[in-house]
C-alpha cells in the first residue's frame, strides 16, 4: 500500500516536472496543452499527500540516518506546491522576485533531494503493480486530477495568458539568469537602419518567470536589414553584447523585428535598449537584449542549447 503511494507519487511528482520544463518552453500558440497537463500533475501530486501524510507519519516514527534529509525534501516540496498554487491564484510576485520563479527554483531544487530520497528508500515496482485494478486506479487519479484542475480554474483560479502568465502593463527588466545592462553606443544601430521602412508590431511579451505585457514595438524587419540572405543560410545567429544569444530558423526569419522603440518611445536600456529583438509568439528568452549582431549562418537552427546559460 504504502509502496503503491510512494511510485504513484514520485510518477506524479515526474510528470509535473516533465510537463513544467515543456511549460517554459512552448509558445503562446500550443501552450494550454502543456499548462493543463502541469496543472493537473501538481493537483495530483496534492491530491497523493492524502495517502502519503500515514506513509510519512509511519516513517518517522522509526528515526534513520536520513530523516533530516527526508523532512527538507517534504519542506521543499510544500514550498513548491504551495508557490504553485498562489502562482495560479494570480499572486504575482514577493518583493523583486516572481512567485513563479520561486516556484522553478524550488522545482530545480526538489529534484536532486527526491533522486537522493528514492536513492535512500528504494521501491522496486513489482510484477502485480500494473495490473487492470492497478491502472485503473491511475486512471482515476489522473481524471479527478484533470477536474480538480477544472474546478480551480472555474472558480478561484486566476484569469491568466495559456502560458499560464499573469498579466502586467510594461515589460519588466528581466534577464535570463543573470545577465545586466551593458554600456552601449546609443546611435550604434542608426545608421545600419536608416532609409529602412518603419515597422510596428503589437504583441505579447511573455516570460518564463510568470508575467506577460501587450505592447507595441516599433523598429525595423530584421529581413529588412539583412536583405537577400547567401545561399546556403540555414539560421540566423542573433547577439548580444553580453555575450547572450539565440539561434532562428532562416523561415522564422519573416517574423524577426529589430525594435528600437516601445510604446513610442525610446526602447529603455533596461529593456534592451538601443536596439533589441522582438520575436511574436516565441517566449521570452528569444528576444535577445541590447542586440549587437545579426549573422546568416549555414549551421542548422538545432545547434544551440534548448536554453541559454547566461
Ligand atoms: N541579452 C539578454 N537578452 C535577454 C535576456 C538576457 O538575460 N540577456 N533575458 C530574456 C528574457 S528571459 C526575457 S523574459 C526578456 C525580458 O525583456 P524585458 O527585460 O524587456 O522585460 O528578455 C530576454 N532577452
Ligand atoms: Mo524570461
Amino acid at each position: 500500500m504504502a509502496r503503491r503511494t510512494n511510485l504513484t507519487l514520485l510518477a506524479a511528482l515526474l510528470a509535473a516536472f516533465a510537463t513544467g520544463v515543456l511549460a517554459l518552453w512552448v509558445g503562446e500558440s500550443r501552450a494550454w496543452i502543456v499548462t493543463w497537463a502541469h496543472g493537473a500533475a501538481g493537483f495530483a501530486v496534492l491530491l497523493l499527500v492524502r495517502w502519503k501524510v500515514p506513509v510519512v507519519r509511519r516513517g518517522l516514527r522509526r528515526a534513520r540516518p536520513d530523516t533530516g534529509a527526508a523532512v527538507a525534501t517534504a519542506a521543499v516540496a510544500v514550498a513548491m506546491l504551495a508557490t504553485g498554487i498562489a502562482h495560479s491564484l494570480g499572486v504575482s510576485a514577493l518583493g523583486s522576485v516572481t512567485v513563479l520563479g520561486i516556484h522553478i527554483a524550488l522545482a530545480l531544487a526538489l529534484l536532486p533531494l527526491v533522486a537522493m530520497h528514492v536513492f535512500n528508500r528504494p521501491q522496486r515496482p513489482r510484477r502485480g503493480d500494473l495490473t487492470r485494478a492497478g491502472f485503473l486506479r491511475l486512471a482515476g487519479l489522473a481524471v479527478l486530477a484533470v477536474a480538480v484542475k477544472a474546478a480551480f480554474e472555474g472558480t478561484l483560479g486566476a484569469s491568466r495568458a495559456a502560458t499560464g502568465s499573469l498579466r502586467r502593463d510594461q515589460p519588466i527588466p528581466t534577464s535570463w539568469l543573470d545577465d545586466s545592462t551593458p554600456a552601449v553606443d546609443a546611435g550604434e544601430w542608426r545608421d545600419r537602419i536608416a532609409g529602412l521602412a518603419p515597422r510596428s508590431v503589437t504583441c505579447a511579451l511573455d516570460c518564463t518567470s510568470g508575467w506577460y505585457s501587450v505592447n507595441r514595438w516599433s523598429g525595423v524587419a530584421v529581413a529588412d536589414l539583412l536583405g537577400p540572405v547567401p545561399p546556403g543560410t540555414r539560421s540566423v545567429l542573433v547577439s548580444s553584447h553580453t555575450g547572450y544569444s539565440r539561434r532562428f530558423d532562416v523561415a522564422d526569419l519573416p517574423q524577426l523585428l529589430l525594435a528600437t522603440e516601445l510604446d513610442g518611445r525610446d526602447l529603455p536600456s533596461a529593456n534592451g535598449g538601443p536596439a533589441r529583438l522582438v520575436v511574436p509568439g516565441r517566449r521570452g528568452f528569444w528576444w535577445v537584449k541590447w542586440v549587437s549582431s545579426i549573422e546568416p549562418s549555414g549551421r542548422s537552427p538545432w545547434w544551440q542549447l534548448p536554453f541559454p546559460l547566461n
